[in-house]
């Protein structure tokens, strides 16, 4: 809840949707002809479902379609106790504090790759629960999400 009060003061917006969120904000002091914006959508969103120890991955890709760079500063879920920001390689994974999403880009998130690591689920899990997960932006504020829960093995596209 601290985050959305703080997003809030900031002037930031809230948007929810059930499947994809999606907000538009200018930044910069310029004009509005030449202040860079932000323009983000998030898509694809799933979590596997978790083999047991509660312990959940989520993935997910933020687009934005904005001329201006912003920054995944901060996940927080009102079902789940904890959810961090993972970068993976090849044999290990670390915590990290933010994550950049480039201007006309993508942040992915995705098996191998870039991570959310979800803990304390309020109750466990199940496939066809959605789990709020409310990512915080630099720039954009914050955006809801409801994320599905999908078989472990699910694969987009799939
Ligand atoms: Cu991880």
């Amino acid at each position: 809840m601290a985050g959305f009060r703080r997003a809030a003061l900031a002037g930031a917006a809230v948007a929810t949707a059930l499947a994809a969120g999606s907000i538009v904000v200018a930044c910069g002091a310029g004009s509005p002809s030449t202040a860079a914006t932000v323009k983000l959508s998030v898509e694809g969103s799933y979590i596997p479902l978790p083999a047991g120890d509660g312990m959940a991955a989520g993935y997910l890709t933020v687009r934005n379609d904005g001329s201006g760079g912003d920054r995944l500063l901060r996940v927080t879920s009102p079902g789940a106790g904890s959810v961090t920001l993972h970068h993976s390689t090849d044999t290990s994974m670390t915590e990290v504090e933010s994550l950049p999403v480039p201007a006309r880009g993508t942040l992915e998130l995705a098996r191998g790759g870039n991570h959310l690591m979800i803990m304390g689920w309020q109750k466990p899990p199940a496939v066809g629960d959605h789990l709020e997960l409310d990512l915080t932006f630099e720039h954009a504020g914050t955006i809801a999400v409801q994320v599905p829960v999908k078989p472990l093995t699910y694969r987009p596209g799939s």
